[in-house]
């Protein structure tokens, strides 16, 4: 049975718990469809009484949605507020001033932690530091930052003065970084000397130097560096500054910049369907009033909650739920820098323990890592530790399988905590389908339903409605506040990425595959209907890994990506190459493959090395010269080819291609 298929025939099903529906934000089916019915009999008045309700307006919005310019639409803008006093200025004066916002654990095991007092002047500090600087409200700011609470500290200083941060994840390459700075017109890179990972120092700052040597970066005219270790990197004298020479004299006292709800707040670059990344641009309101509510829906945090999610602030799960949401949500929050293998595959259970961990947010594929190191070694199993303190768990970046959900709600949730299975994704903003921890019951596999005023259906090419039980495509049919602006100097690409004329033009196109049950209408992810792979939870565009691999001019004349499942990063990347000499061979092959591989971690990151790379004399293709990708995904799975093959001029190449090397 294909793991699609053991999916739909699930019928397990966990109703909340009563200690999660009692006292819940959202307590019950009926609460629930309460919110629903709202949001259908007057969606405008719904959103602009949540908005009012959760967020802290220096001008109050009198529009709420602005549909004339679909589906460029605007959300309250006529209004204005500062999302960085948002998240710190609005506890000042009430209990929460001297509450821990944020418990920091480094790579080493060292714990720091800081009040939202400190952190209020830590922040202003900063954003005194950058406006000395000479960045102003407007200007591009990228970040590329460790997992710190600098790294939060940098982006909250940005939104403190209006300033637009791009996080760039301290993963990727000097060349990505390169290509952020120039397309974002940056005035800034925040940075680190180095990051810590698992016991070993490896350079940040280094590789900004590289990225800027890359040229084009004309925008460009200062480089901060947060001195993360006591090693020194090289500065360049009149743009390179460390934070102590940036902070120097800075006062921590500085005013919020209120600025339009439409203004940017940030631009994050995900993978698309063709080689270049996508700049998803958010608004100020809409974002800010989503990172807030959904914590307080999905998670539904409470004051005396710890708060932990493991994503880092490279990617879209680190912006709405750790930099934005919890401290909107005025949480107290647990930040982790290194890895959840080292020193050993238990540390992510020993943190829970030690710091006495509520609520847990944390990705399919680090589950399966943990579920397969605590079956090899007894050791590091959950069990060893005491996880008495939660009572939700949360899981985001790519379907979660079953047999792994089981497990987490067994193992680590102690078969008492709900598990919220959320699917969103970069250009979504925050949760959109998932379940509530004291309402839905639960489906292992699935993230059952949509948050209330989040119109999501599955349809055909045309838009039309697929009945339950048959698959088809994700579909948000009425904007929502935290939706995607615009992709970042390129509005035709937005609309015709998100937005197809088949189906109006108006309707957001999530690019994922889905199926509703027939009993309950929930939904399930079958994954991506684009180009684009999920490894790891990581978004990878197949294009983007294909024109790294040919723009080894020297070497390669033709490559085609593809995805292959994979137990333990949900998928993998496979390379099909074609080398400009002979086809190699045994070692020399294995020894090409490596340098491949290299090379990709070089243009890309190491995030997108290919696992599989087989090289042959061609590629399959059409008639009319196109690669025949279905074709490629059954080799690369290593199933028989069933296809039609008949056009094909060289069947030869296809027991070339399927060779391992
Ligand atoms: C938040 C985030 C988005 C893509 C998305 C989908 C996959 C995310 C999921 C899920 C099934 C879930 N995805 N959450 N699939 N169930 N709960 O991950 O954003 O990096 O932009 O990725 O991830 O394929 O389209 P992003």
């Amino acid at each position: 049975m294909s793991a699609i298929e053991s999916v739909l025939v699930e019928n397990r099903v966990f109703p909340p718990p009563a200690a999660a529906v009692q006292g819940a934000r959202i307590s019950g089916m009926e609460a629930y469809n309460a919110l629903c019915d709202e949001a259908g009999k007057d969606f405008n008045g719904f959103w602009a009484r949540l908005a009012r309700e959760n967020v802290v307006w220096n001008k109050p919005f009198t529009r709420t949605l602005d549909e004339s310019n679909a589906p460029f639409y605007k959300w309250f803008d006529d209004g204005e507020l500062n999302a960085s006093a948002n998240c710190l200025d609005k506890h000042i004066g009430t209990p929460t001033e001297n509450k821990t916002a944020i418990i920091f654990e480094a790579d080493d095991g060292a714990v720091t932690s800081i009040t939202y007092k400190e952190l209020l002047a830590r922040v202003g500090q900063f954003a005194n530091a950058l406006k000395a600087q000479g960045i102003q409200k407007g200007d591009r700011v990228i970040i590329y930052m460790p997992m710190t609470v600098e790294g939060v500290i940098a982006m909250q200083a940005c939104a403190r003065i209006g300033a637009t941060h791009s996080v760039v994840f301290g993963g990727f390459s000097a060349k990505a970084l390169n290509e952020r700075i120039i397309d974002a017109g940056a005035v800034a890179v925040i940075t680190a000397n180095f990051q810590m990972r698992g016991g070993k120092e490896l350079p940040l700052k280094a590789i900004v130097d590289d990225g800027i040597a890359m040229g084009g970066c004309t925008t460009l005219r200062s480089v901060l560096v947060f001195m993360r270790t006591p090693t020194a990197c090289a500065m360049v004298a009149g743009r390179d500054k460390t934070f102590d020479e940036a902070l120097q004299g800075q006062s921590s006292d500085c005013a919020p910049v209120p600025v339009g709800a439409e203004h940017p707040l940030f631009i994050l670059y995900t993978s698309g369907s063709t080689g270049k990344p996508k700049g998803v641009q958010h608004a100020t309101g809409g974002y800010l009033l989503w990172a807030k509510l959904t914590m307080d829906w999905t998670f539904d945090i409470k004051p005396a909650d710890v708060f932990w999610c493991t994503a880092d602030i490279g990617w879209i799960t680190g912006h709405t739920y750790v930099a934005y949401g919890p401290l909107a949500a005025g949480a107290t929050q647990l930040i982790f820098e290194g890895v959840p293998t080292w020193p050993h595959a238990g540390r992510f259970w020993q943190m829970i323990e030690k710091h006495q961990v509520t609520v847990f947010y944390t990705a399919p594929t680090a589950i399966r890592s943990l579920i397969k190191a605590a079956e090899t070694d007894e050791k590091v199993h959950p069990k060893n530790w005491n996880l008495s303190s939660l009572r939700i768990l949360g899981s985001v970046g790519e379907p979660i399988n079953p047999e792994a959900w089981m497990w987490y709600h067994r193992n680590v949730g102690g078969e008492r905590c709900p598990i919220v299975d959320t699917f969103w994704q970069t250009e979504t903003g925050g949760h959109v389908i998932t379940p509530l921890p004291g309402a839905t019951p639960l489906v292992p596999g699935s993230c059952t339903l949509p948050l209330p005023g989040i119109m999501a259906a599955i349809v055909d090419e045309t838009g039309k409605d697929i009945p339950n039980g048959s698959g088809g495509m994700l579909v948000i049919k009425r904007p929502w506040p935290s939706m995607i602006r615009t992709i970042w100097g390129d509005p035709e690409r937005f609309k015709k990425s998100y937005f197809p004329e088949e189906m109006g033009g108006t309707i957001y196109l999530a690019g994922d595959g889905a199926v509703r049950s027939e009993d309950r209408g929930y939904f399930r992810i079958t994954g991506r209907i684009d180009d684009v792979l999920n490894v790891s939870g990581h978004r990878l565009g197949t294009m983007e890994i294909e024109s790294a691999l040919v723009s080894k001019t020297d070497l390669v004349a033709e490559a085609a990506v593809v995805g292959r499942p994979d137990d333990l990063t949900g998928e993998a990347v496979c390379a099909f190459v074609v080398l400009k000499r002979s086809r190699p061979t045994g070692e020399e092959a294995k020894q090409i493959a490596n340098e491949l591989r290299n090379w990709v971690a070089k243009e890309i990151g190491p995030i997108a090395k290919p696992k599989d790379i087989r090289f042959g004399d061609n590629l399959p293709k059409t008639r009319s010269g196109k690669i025949m990708r279905r074709l490629l995904r059954s080799i690369a799975k290593g199933e028989a080819i069933t296809q039609d093959t008949s056009t094909l001029e060289n069947p030869a190449i296809l027991e070339q291609l399927a060779e391992k090397l």
